[in-house]
């Protein structure tokens, strides 16, 4: 006697526990298949006594049906519940993953350039290695000069055997060597900066680093005074800090500019200097190849972290070149 009640039960049960695709076609195979449970009942149909063939034939078969659609409906449900598993969930809110953001002293860079800019200065970009010549001799800084000494000077060593006798590089102590390069390719007038890194082997303090930005500035043209390059960059400064600043020019030596400056702003009850400053030395016009009674120009060199210092109240330049997180994180957002 076959009790397709209870085969019925059993395999529904297993059926139940098929919890993917791998496990629904073993069942399959253990019920339906060629050698299943179900297919071995329906194929002894034929040896029962005949008086029980009908309802054990009809009931098998309507079992057979039952499974296969049972096996369908809970292949459906194992199909919907993996689409779910991967399907986004588009009504979440957007999250902002981490971006990191502009360094202060590219942020500073970058305002004193749109307002240099502004007042109709062009931009161009200098070596970083430079030689000697552009650093210093060609700025009337022969070698020996006491003015050298003004900056301290990290020289580019040349290992090679033909080093000897070969002009010698250095990392450019400021950017006025761009002045001479500049002049080497254009005519006047002209009117433009030189943002870049320098570096400098010094002693650091909190003001002092030994990498450190400059902007140059080199204007030249016909009829051009002292009174032009102290309007230019007091409007700068006004521009870039606001009407109230405070500031001071005061004489200071440059051996390729005269007469020569320094300006101040005021900083913290004291006074930073920002810039230094003055009228092209006219040998250097003359050296371009110009006639120095008729040309005429100033020239600045501004730095760059002592300016991001006093927009955002930094008191130690250090700060600035440390990679401290928490220092640069206050500048997020900040354009
Ligand atoms: C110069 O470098 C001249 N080339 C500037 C110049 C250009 C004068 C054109 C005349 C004509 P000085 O060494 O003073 O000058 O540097 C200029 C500015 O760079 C300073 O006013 C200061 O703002 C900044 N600076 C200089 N040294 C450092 C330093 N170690 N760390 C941070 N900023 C510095």
């Amino acid at each position: 006697m076959v009790d397709l009640e209870a085969l019925e039960a059993e395999a529904r049960t297993s059926l139940a526990k098929a919890g993917d695709e791998a496990s629904l076609d073993e069942w399959r195979v253990a019920w339906l298949g060629r050698r299943g449970r179900l297919t071995a009942v329906l194929r002894g149909v034929r040896d029962l006594p005949a008086e029980e063939r009908p309802r054990v034939g009809a009931g098998a078969n309507r079992l057979k049906s039952a499974l296969e659609e049972a096996a369908s409906a809970h292949r459906g449900q194992l199909l919907a519940s993996a689409a779910d598993a991967e399907s986004i969930d588009v009504t979440l809110p957007g999250r902002t993953p981490p971006l990191g953001s502009l360094h202060p002293v590219t942020l500073t860079r970058r305002q004193l350039e749109r307002t240099f800019r502004d007042m109709g200065f062009d931009v161009v970009e200098g070596p970083d290695v430079e030689l000697e010549e552009y650093n210093f001799d060609r700025l009337r800084i022969p070698a020996g000069h006491p003015a050298r000494d003004m900056w301290d000077t990290i020289w580019v060593a040349d290992d090679s055997d033909s080093g000897e006798g070969k002009p010698r590089q250095l990392l450019r102590t400021h950017t006025s060597p761009m002045q001479i390069r500049y002049l080497e390719r254009r005519d006047p007038p002209i009117r433009v900066i030189v943002p870049g890194t320098c570096y400098r082997y010094e002693a650091t303090d909190a003001t002092h680093e030994w990498m450190l930005t400059q902007i140059e500035g080199l204007v030249i043209d016909e009829n051009l005074s002292f009174a032009h390059l102290k309007g230019t960059l007091e409007a700068f400064v006004r521009r870039v800090f606001g009407a109230d600043i405070e500031t001071r020019f005061r004489c200071d030596y440059f051996p390729f500019v005269e007469p020569g400056a320094e300006l101040g702003v005021r900083w913290q009850g004291d006074w930073l200097e920002i810039l230094g400053c003055g009228m092209v030395h006219p040998e250097i016009i003359e050296d371009a190849g110009l006639d120095p009674e008729r040309y005429t120009g100033f020239a600045f060199g501004m730095g760059v972290e002592r300016v991001a210092m006093l927009r955002y109240g930094v008191q130690d330049i250090r700060h600035f070149y440390r990679n401290d997180v928490r220092f640069l994180r206050q500048f997020e957002g900040r354009r």
